[in-house]
């Protein structure tokens, strides 16, 4: 048994071909219908298209990632009903061709956030670096988001107005950007290029004034009740990926951080398809998430995982460190989904393969010679494969010798 070899693929403009995957020996394709707007129908043709070319290429299409949660949904909007009905469209229509496991996620507005993505490692390679106080500085006084200092740490004030004083205008146009749009845009962003874009994005954090915690869960768990019960029917397992970074950015909520939170949206609606995405990276940027205690605990519930590994700072600070190392205990990690799926195969449980691709790669040596997405280089995420592979070898071959049996 091994864990299902997965890659994320940004489909035909992808400067990685599916020859290529086929080559590094990926079983399964992650992937989304990028040209879709976030909240309309995902037509059967459609999906069937790019399916058939993906099989074509001997893989499969192992998981949507994502089929992307609309604000409308996450607000409550007026439009809310139609939302829903376009979702669960989907799901039948996924479902029909045979693709039965759907990653997503509740964050507002942004999905994920970074102040640096070019930050070089000791070897000269390139990650990325979410710095708080940088963070704070683009806050507070490039987006000036009016009271964003009552969320931040005096300490860190003080540093984000030291940094602020040292950014050329092109250095805090080009963090604004990269936090807004350049991160953003591949992964279905709402705010695109234009003169106005730090406008337009003030303008949906409004849209979340009166929207706190306890109110984001509530749409949270009524989406649950409406999606659940039908994807469990279709066979399809949902899996929620977690906030990133797992604290509150911006003033806005954030719901899927923590192991309390994680409880609670399995307590929403008791269900093999309500399930987790075990993004190993986005978790251990929180020093004081036990990753390991959570693997366990959420085991039967983990549909898919991301392996990738960040080094946490102290001030609140982390930058990503590659596969292997960094704040999580990988071996740890990848043994307990191991002995998972052996679980799995033990209970007749028909979802064995776990599919888990390794995350966000460092960028080293060719990778500066091909375009990608910010954290997508394929050297960097294939060098994180080989080691992870290895990992797995390992780690099989430890549960699967008997004592003396050399
Ligand atoms: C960025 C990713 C996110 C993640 C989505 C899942 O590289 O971590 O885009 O895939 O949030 O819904």
């Amino acid at each position: 048994m091994a864990l299902e070899k997965t890659w994320r693929w940004f489909g035909v403009k992808d400067s990685v071909s599916l020859s290529d995957l086929q080559q590094i020996g990926i079983e399964g394709v992650v992937t989304s219908l990028y040209d879709i707007a976030p909240g309309e129908v995902w037509p059967v043709d459609t999906i069937r298209k790019l399916q058939t070319h993906i099989e074509a290429h001997g893989m499969r299409w192992s998981v949507v990632e994502s089929l992307p949660i609309s604000e409308g949904l996450k607000t409550c909007s007026h439009d809310r009903p139609r939302l829903i009905q376009n979702y669960i469209q989907s799901l039948h229509n996924l479902a029909s061709c045979g693709i039965d496991t759907i990653c997503y996620n509740f964050m507002p507005v942004l999905d994920w956030a970074r102040t640096d993505l070019h930050f070089t490692t000791a070897e000269g390679g390139e990650s990325m670096l979410f710095d708080l106080p940088t963070f704070a500085a683009f806050d507070m006084f490039i987006l000036k988001r009016p009271k964003a200092e009552v969320d931040y740490h005096y300490d860190i004030i003080h540093k984000a107005k030291e940094i602020i004083q040292a950014l050329s205008e092109e250095q805090k146009e080009e963090l604004a950007h990269n936090i807004i749009v350049i991160t953003q845009a591949f992964i279905h962003g709402l705010v695109g290029e234009g003169d106005d874009y730090k406008a337009q994005f003030l303008n949906y954090l409004s849209t979340y004034k009166d929207i706190g915690k306890e109110e984001l869960r509530d749409h949270l768990s009524l989406f649950l009740q409406d999606i659940i019960p039908v994807a469990e029917k279709l066979g399809i397992n949902m899996c929620i990926h977690p906030d990133d970074p797992p604290f509150p950015l911006l003033g806005l909520p954030r719901i899927a951080s923590t192991v309390e939170d994680f409880r609670w949206i399995m307590s929403c609606y008791d269900s093999p398809s309500n399930g987790i995405t075990f993004c190993v990276g986005s978790l251990s940027a929180r020093s004081d998430n036990d990753l390991c205690a959570m693997a366990k605990e959420f085991a039967p519930k983990i549909h898919f995982i991301h392996l990738r590994n960040t080094t946490y700072l102290e001030d609140g600070s982390f930058y990503e460190s590659g596969q292997i190392k960094g704040s999580a205990n990988m071996f740890a990690i990848v043994k307990i989904l191991l002995e998972e799926q052996m679980r799995r195969t033990k209970e007749g449980r028909k979802d064995l393969r776990m599919p888990f691709r390794p995350d966000h790669g460092i960028r080293i040596l060719d990778d500066f010679k091909r375009t990608a997405n910010p954290g997508y280089p394929l050297i960097g995420r294939l060098k994180g494969l080989a080691e992870i592979d290895g990992l797995q070898t390992g780690i099989e071959g430890m549960l699967l010798t008997k004592p003396n049996n050399h």
